[in-house]
């Protein structure tokens, strides 16, 4: 069918060109998905009558259509708002003026799209009450795992931080952590705390509160104390004195995230305390203010014997010990934001503490910003084990920087749309999300335009899975910046958990890591009926088999093929994916403007090229294990695995890849 679609894609989109906006004007992509023209001055004053604020400057500049009435109305939700056409005009309503920039946004989008802007009557409030991005920015300006730039709160340019407002509040984003979980203690100094006070006055009136990461040795390496002991008298005047500045400067901030006792930074446990413990004082501190504490769950030490195991080890038996104002920030894999993993079972096991959800929009482990991949079919798979009614926030890692197009590739900018609508309503599917944001980005209305590449972003998550690492493979990345394969990366005298085999334990036997009951028990944190299922070979998922089992080269999978062979038709379909993904694009030349399609192109030709870089070095590697032939049927390898394992990816490579892989 795929095959069919290649075909004739191509003649269908050639037929239906003439749809398509006619030499599109030259766009770089920086107005992301809020790409409406503005409104010619006279006349829009006029129509849009009522509560002043910026839904109203939002309307009067872009909304084409007939007259709108704001109106601030009492018992709505805090952030919900209502848009009801009436007698002529259209009625937002809102409780307060955030309530109504989502409705005008609502309403805005309703127009981008191409659909009835008449007839309305309609009604949301959003499904969390958090939703927040956590930007990972560093204060030299680098942000760690961006691909897009350097930060735009370094030196911050008030238009774009207003663009940025805007677009967040456009898709209900309504927080945001300015800086590096890995946090320096400088975070909380005098400066850094003023230029936070700017950026949260330009972010509040769309709606959005400021957050910060904290460094939990603060005391110490900014207060010049003995200790950072969370119950220490000494280090709570500290840390009351340093929130009740903050709170001073911004008085909507929002509170901590904390990163403590994982991968080398500080925390409670430092001073024989628990993660409760330091969770708990700074929650003490906080609530007067309302502030929350964001406290972190990734957390694996180098001694355990399986790294998936470790949050559910040191966060269960606190559960239940924990202030109400403090959510455990869960990544939604036990691992780390691989291409696909199950969900972490610290989800379900906890039962009295606060959770939310942390997915990663900065494709660390997904080609950084050279590969097309749209996250919202990963979130919903993981929505499908771990019900959005049983979280509190929704997080998202994000992928933004000072390139113009913000996010280094035009399709990322899809991932921060999604994540911003599906925080909103996790019951929104991906192809809908998808569907508005190819409307609104790249004018595609007409089905037979837009479907093509429609498609391309729901599969494109799989495809990636599937060139990257299939069958419940994971981190067999390169060492340190995780972009390419290098399943052997073992140096001597490294944690064997940052080594790509402590995870795939390939062998003359088979692949994969055994977490059954006879291996680690991870099953064993799962629910029961989940347990059993990951626990038997025969019953696992396949798309997580090697991530339970240590999977013999020849058990039979349910196509009759050996685990060998389908490893490597896995491979290849994936670099097969990577290869459409690309002539899907091709043909969509006549319907994109010359800028973006150019860079888009350009990207997709490294992401086929990435693909089966790959697919060559996992089976020629694994090959040396498994002994056995690639299948005849199967496209065979175009590298040599001795020059590969002898190539180090340096960071240049990635960040430009234009100068090549190869020597
Ligand atoms: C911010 C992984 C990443 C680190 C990141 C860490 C975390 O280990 O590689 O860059 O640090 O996760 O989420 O804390």
């Amino acid at each position: 069918m795929k095959a069919l679609k290649g075909l004739f894609l191509p003649l269908l989109v050639l037929l239906t060109a003439g749809w398509c906006a006619a030499a599109a004007p030259i766009e770089d992509g920086s107005r992301l998905w809020l790409r409406l023209d503005t409104v010619d001055g006279g006349g829009s004053t006029a129509r849009i009558s009522g509560v002043a604020g910026v839904a109203m400057t939002e309307l009067q500049t872009y909304w084409q259509g007939g007259p709108v009435v704001l109106r601030q109305q009492k018992g709505l939700p805090r952030e919900g708002y209502t848009i009801r056409s009436q007698g002529g005009k259209t009625v937002i309503s809102a409780a307060g003026k955030v309530g109504l920039f989502y409705g005008a946004s609502h309403l805005l989008r309703l127009q981008a799209t191409g659909q009835p802007c008449e007839g309305l009557d309609i009604s949301e409030a959003p499904f969390y009450d958090l939703r927040i991005l956590d930007h990972w920015d560093n204060p030299n300006g680098t942000c760690e795992r961006g691909f897009a730039g350097r930060s735009i709160f370094f030196d911050p340019d008030p238009a774009r931080i207003a663009m940025y407002a805007r677009a967040n509040a456009s898709v209900g984003i309504n927080g945001t952590v300015l800086n590096n979980v890995n946090a320096k203690p400088e975070a909380l100094s005098a400066a850094s705390l003023e230029k936070a006070r700017s950026i949260a006055d330009q972010l509040r009136p769309y709606g959005i509160r400021v957050y910060l990461s904290i460094n939990f040795a603060s005391p110490i390496r900014l207060g010049g104390l003995k200790t950072a002991d969370p119950l220490d008298a000494g280090v709570i005047r500290w840390w009351k004195a340093k929130v009740d500045e903050i709170y001073r400067l911004i008085p909507d901030f929002g509170g901590f995230l904390v990163k403590a006792n994982s991968e080398g930074e500080p925390g409670p446990q430092d001073f024989g305390r628990t993660h409760a413990d330091g969770a708990n004082m700074l929650a003490d501190i906080l609530r007067p203010h309302k502030g929350i504490v964001m406290w972190r769950a990734f957390v694996y030490k180098p001694q355990s014997s399986d790294r998936a195991n470790q949050a559910c080890e040191e966060f269960m038996p606190l559960d239940g010990r924990f202030r109400d104002n403090v959510v455990i920030q869960i990544k939604n894999g036990p691992v780390d934001f691989q291409p696909r993993e199950p969900y972490s079972p610290l989800f379900t096991a906890l039962r009295h503490t606060s959770a939310m959800v942390e997915f990663q929009l900065t494709q660390e482990y997904l080609g950084a910003a050279n590969h097309l991949v749209y996250l919202a079919p990963l979130w919903q798979e993981f929505f499908s084990f771990v019900p959005p009614g049983s979280l509190r926030a929704m997080a998202g890692v994000a992928n933004i920087g000072d390139d113009v197009n913000w996010c280094g590739h035009h399709f990322a900018q899809a991932n921060w749309y999604a994540f911003g609508r599906t925080a909103w309503n996790p019951s929104l599917t991906p192809e809908a999300i998808a569907t508005e944001w190819l409307a609104q980005t790249f004018d595609l209305r007409e089905a037979s335009l837009r479907d093509p590449l429609l498609g391309v972003m729901l599969d494109s998550r799989e495809a990636a899975v599937s060139y990257m690492m299939p069958l419940g493979l994971h981190h067999i990345f390169a060492g340190n910046h995780h972009y390419g394969p290098e399943p052997w990366y073992s140096p001597r005298g490294l944690r064997a958990d940052w080594t790509p085999p402590y995870y795939h334990r390939a062998d003359s036997v088979g692949l994969g890591f055994d977490r059954t009951l006879k291996g680690s028990a991870n099953v064993a944190q799962y629910p029961d009926s989940l347990a059993r299922l990951y626990n038997d070979i025969e019953t696992c998922p396949e798309n997580l088999l090697a991530w339970f089992h240590h999977v013999p080269w020849d058990h039979r999978m349910k196509s009759g093929r050996t685990f060998w062979d389908e490893l490597c038709r896995k491979y290849d379909e994936g670099v097969r994916e990577a290869r459409r993904f690309l002539s899907v694009w091709d043909a969509m030349e006549p319907c994109i403007d010359a800028r973006r399609f150019g860079e888009v192109q350009r990207k997709l030709r490294i992401q086929a090229r990435d693909a089966v870089w790959w697919r060559d070095a996992c089976l020629l590697y694994f090959q040396t294990f498994s002994q056995r032939p690639i299948p005849p049927d199967v496209e065979h390898p175009v590298h040599n695995l001795d020059e590969m394992m002898r190539f180090k990816i340096r960071i240049s490579m990635y960040e430009n890849p234009e100068s090549g892989y190869t020597k």
